[in-house]
């Protein structure tokens, strides 16, 4: 299927192995936020009844599908790698046109898709029980670790097919089914993993992806006695709910919500290295990463001269088309982010703050139809402002200047959050009491906040996740339970 004008290429549910319409017929639009005027496709807008037969088909296949060896369901995954991997440029490119990052990051994240199935491929052949002493000595007492049955999996639009995949493959590596729903503004990413899991054998039924409204899809999903867990990356209301909601039922949860990541500059860093990381931290993928920069916390001594940096460097920086080459940072997600962002800018400089770059709709060539909203820098953020607080999930940095490590710590550790943090330093002691001292999950010493690999666990401390990681040996104690066996032999006749 193209795309053109006057037809638009219309994408269905994946349901017990078929694509297939919403049973209402309705679809909704998937928009390019660069461009308006661009329809990248229509999808299902699905309701209850879909999200009962994707329920029903999740559950008739999660008998066969546990029953599968996992060398024959590491071998699907792997096929899948295959194809993502064949069809990365394609489908990075069509991920920037739905999402807006740079093309360099939706063809990077397409690879990072293919980079979890392979991990998840040789993971499901690791050992997944343990052997143990009993009080005994002919009893075999073991453990093993087995699936749980229909996992709901809902996913945001900031990373439209690495945070599907970091969900829904380790579900069924596992020997789970899914009931998966995308966010609604970049869908076509999922519907791209979805067909790789297709064509690489995956039974009809192990995955199920319903398109729609939260409303609509998300809610009925999520409160269906079906469903045995949910792993939900989103914002922070959604969270208390399904908090709320899984404690009710007593459903498995996983949450990865927002964040305030800090980046620590002390006055010894490589500065730099220092300005590069911190940049990236907070511009790239448009701010929209719960993994972001969003404070700059540094050293008085070095922080005059960072500023003033930091505030050439990010009003230099090239904000237009994701998919031009020479872009460094595209728009933010729909026309609601870009006001709510420009909003809180405001907001923040009515506080006090100063507002050294940026804090703009940028809407001359061209970017008027999309949503674009310039990096913006602030200088002086009090700690406990909004803007020291709040998670803007947008292209805004605060600088907040500090005395000394120990004040910095304390700064970092002052929010509700506690995804990321970063510490720049050569002193090999500071660097140590911050792992030590920092309330995060991921800890970067001289590095960016954002960025993961698949292979460690993922999760904040605090408001930023419930208690259980994502990924790495994490994803294997979520995504299964125990069972321990107590086998003696039956007594000698
Ligand atoms: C990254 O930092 O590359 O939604 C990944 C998010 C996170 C993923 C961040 N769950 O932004």
């Amino acid at each position: 299927m193209t795309a053109t004008a006057t037809s638009p290429a219309t994408f269905g549910n994946y349901i017990n192995g078929q694509w297939q319409p919403a049973a209402s017929g309705e679809t909704f639009e998937n928009r390019n936020p660069a461009n308006q005027d661009d329809l990248v496709g229509l999808h299902a807008a699905s309701g209850r009844e879909d999200v009962d037969a994707a329920l029903n088909a999740a559950q008739a296949a999660f008998d066969g599908w546990r029953r599968t060896s996992a060398i024959q369901r590491s071998a699907i995954l792997h096929k899948a790698a295959e194809i993502i991997s064949s069809r990365a440029n394609d489908i990075g490119r069509e991920l920037t046109r739905e999402e807006g990052k740079t093309l360099k990051e939706g063809i990077g994240e397409t690879n990072r898709a293919a980079q979890i199935l392979r991990y998840y491929a040789g993971e499901i052949q690791q050992p997944d029980g343990e052997h143990y002493p009993s009080a005994s000595n002919t009893t075999l007492l073991y453990t093993v670790r087995e699936p749980l049955g229909v996992c709901a999996i809902v996913t945001p639009w900031n990373f439209p097919i690495a945070i599907p995949a970091w969900k829904i493959v380790p579900a069924i590596a596992f020997g789970n089914t899914v009931v998966f729903k995308p966010a609604s503004d970049a869908p076509l990413s999922s519907v791209r993993l979805i067909e790789a899991l297709a064509e690489a054998g995956l039974p009809a039924g192990v995955v199920n992806m319903v398109t729609g409204s939260a409303g609509q899809v998300g809610d009925p999903l999520v409160r269906d006695p079906r469903v045995v867990a949910i792993s939900f990356t989103g914002s922070n209301a959604v969270g208390q709910e399904l908090r709320k909601i899984a404690a009710e039922r007593g459903t498995k949860l996983q949450l990865e919500l927002g964040g305030k990541n800090p980046a620590i500059v002390l006055s010894d860093a490589d500065m730099d290295h220092a300005l590069q990381q911190v940049i990236n931290g907070a511009m790239m993928s448009t701010g929209q990463k719960c993994t972001a920069t969003s404070r700059a916390i540094i050293e008085r001594a070095r922080v005059d001269e960072f500023t003033t940096r930091l505030s050439e460097r990010i009003q230099a920086m090239t904000v237009g088309d994701p998919q031009a080459p020479e872009t460094q940072m595209g728009p933010v997600i729909n026309a609601k982010a870009a006001e709510r962002i420009v909003g809180d800018i405001k907001k923040g400089a009515s506080e006090g703050a100063e507002l050294i770059a940026g804090g703009e709709r940028l809407t001359d060539n061209g970017r008027g139809k999309g949503h674009f909203v310039a990096p913006t820098l602030f200088s002086g953020v009090e700690s406990d402002s909004f803007l020291g607080q709040e998670e803007l999930f947008g292209p805004v940095l605060g600088v907040i200047p500090v005395d000394s490590l120990e004040e910095a710590i304390s700064v970092a550790n002052s929010v509700r959050f506690g995804l990321s943090a970063s510490i720049f330093t050569r002193d090999l002691g500071k660097a140590m009491a911050f792992a030590r001292e920092i309330q995060a999950g991921i800890v970067h010493i001289n590095s960016e906040t954002a960025g993961a690999e698949p292979q460690v666990p993922f999760g904040g401390y605090k408001g930023s996740s419930s208690y259980s990681r994502e990924q790495g040996k994490s994803a294997r104690e979520f995504f299964t339970q125990v069972k321990t066996v107590y086998m003696d032999p039956p007594p000698a006749r």
